[in-house]
């Protein structure tokens, strides 16, 4: 098992950031595919509740057993623990506290809606409600995206010339829907950076295979 770091995943999903910086970093991981949204194999997505209660992707198993769960977590995680990849402002950078504010803005005011936007009857029992509910989370994931695009003041990348792992993130939460189009209009500095991401010659075959550039991608 490569060096031992286990990495439960799936394509589309949040965990693609994750194997976007372990292959930046050229850390080595074994990949366990688990389709936790997959109603027609519960079997796929049950994989990763070895090491996620949550059932939900992407979790991290270490050498050591520990697992980390949390996308923001392991990604921050990851940059720190491979400080030569510089993937992240260290502590005491002046880039640091806004790398961790938007690091944790996009897990909290973003990803985490998710839950709720794929499955509406986990709040809403009346299928009648669901459209409405949908639309609704969708435009408070703009909204959101909006917010943040007014708060940063990107170089190359959201914090600046460097890339980061906040960079990787933005660029593959952003391929959710309402999808990029709506992502462009609405956070259009951003929408300049994730598509210089989206190109990294370092990560255009990841995206390809992992992401998805099929035909109408963008919404
Ligand atoms: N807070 C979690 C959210 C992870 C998440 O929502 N993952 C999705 C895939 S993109 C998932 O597994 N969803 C299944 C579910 O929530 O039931 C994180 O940031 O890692």
């Amino acid at each position: 098992m490569a060096n031992g770091i286990t990495l439960y995943g799936a394509r589309g999903s949040g965990a693609v950031p994750v194997e976007a910086t372990l292959t930046l970093l050229e850390v080595p991981y074994s990949l366990v595919d688990a389709y936790t949204w997959d109603h027609d194999d519960p079997a796929s997505g049950d994989q990763v509740l070895k090491a996620n209660p949550m059932r939900q992707v992407p979790a991290l198993v270490l050498p050591s057993g520990e697992t980390i769960t949390e996308s923001a977590a392991i990604l921050i995680w990851l940059a720190e623990t491979y400080p030569q990849g510089r993937l992240a402002p260290p502590p005491g950078d002046s880039k640091r506290t806004q790398f961790l504010r938007w690091m944790t803005f996009v897990s909290s005011a973003i990803y985490s809606l998710y839950w709720v936007k794929d499955d509406p009857a986990r709040l809403v029992p009346d299928p009648a409600g669901h459209s409405a509910l949908e639309e609704r989370v969708l435009n408070r994931i703009s909204d959101c995206w909006g917010i943040m695009d007014s708060q940063v003041e990107p170089g190359r990348y959201i914090l600046g010339d460097d890339l980061s792992v906040l960079d990787l993130y933005v660029a593959a939460v952003s391929r959710f829907r309402p999808r990029r189009s709506r992502f462009y209009e609405v956070a259009p500095k951003m929408g300049e950076v994730v598509r210089r991401v989206d190109i990294d010659p370092r990560l255009h075959a990841l995206w390809k295979d992992r992401m998805g550039f099929h035909e109408g991608w963008e919404g």
